[in-house]
């Protein structure tokens, strides 16, 4: 593809396993990996959703900032998972909200959007849901993602720089406790 078409760029969404077998790009490491060995790696990027980063047993969020460090993040795809087994697609923090703030905040730090990229929410409807109610977690998504972007602005910088100066953990998970529950 990338020879067929010299302006084309390639996103690859790295996911470890479908219901039934294991893939072969399993991790965002993975997929840089192999974006480097192409013909063209400059045109080659990365795609994360959060349930595929969870099914291979790894944090969304540091996936993300390792891809950034690398400035191949090129667009995510947020939802959340319960546990391991086949991607569920669920509304963004309807599993684990403090996991989802992570993921907000790391985006938000490091200037993901800024040279024009997009969040996609991979999510989708409940099963038993009624059809006029059938869009909500897209909404839901939505406004979560930015009712966590307001808490991430909202930290303190200078009290979790003290905290952590301090390997006073307990507490640095208290106030961010605190700071989800409002
Ligand atoms: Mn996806």
């Amino acid at each position: 593809m990338l020879d067929y078409d010299p302006k084309i760029k390639i996103m690859i969404e790295s996911k470890p396993n479908e219901p039934m077998d294991h893939t072969y790009i399993p991790t965002i490491g993975h997929a840089i990996g192999l974006g480097l060995l192409t013909n063209a790696p400059e045109r080659v990027g990365c795609l994360i959703e959060s349930a595929h980063a969870i099914l291979a047993g790894l944090d969304p969020s540091d996936e993300m900032g390792y891809a950034m460090a690398h400035n191949k993040l090129w667009s995510v795809h947020l939802n959340d998972q319960n546990g391991l087994k086949y991607d569920q697609d669920k509304s963004f923090g309807s599993v684990d909200l403090r996991r989802a703030l992570n993921q907000v905040r790391i985006l938000d730090r490091h200037g993901f959007g800024n040279n024009g990229e997009w969040i996609g929410l991979d999510v989708k409807a409940m099963r038993t849901q009624k059809a006029e109610v059938a869009t909500k977690h897209l909404s839901n998504s939505r406004e979560i993602f930015l009712r966590l972007l307001e808490i991430s602005r909202s930290l303190d910088d200078g009290k979790i720089k003290q905290l952590v100066s301090t390997r006073d953990y307990e507490e640095l998970d208290r106030y961010i406790l605190k700071s989800l529950i409002g």
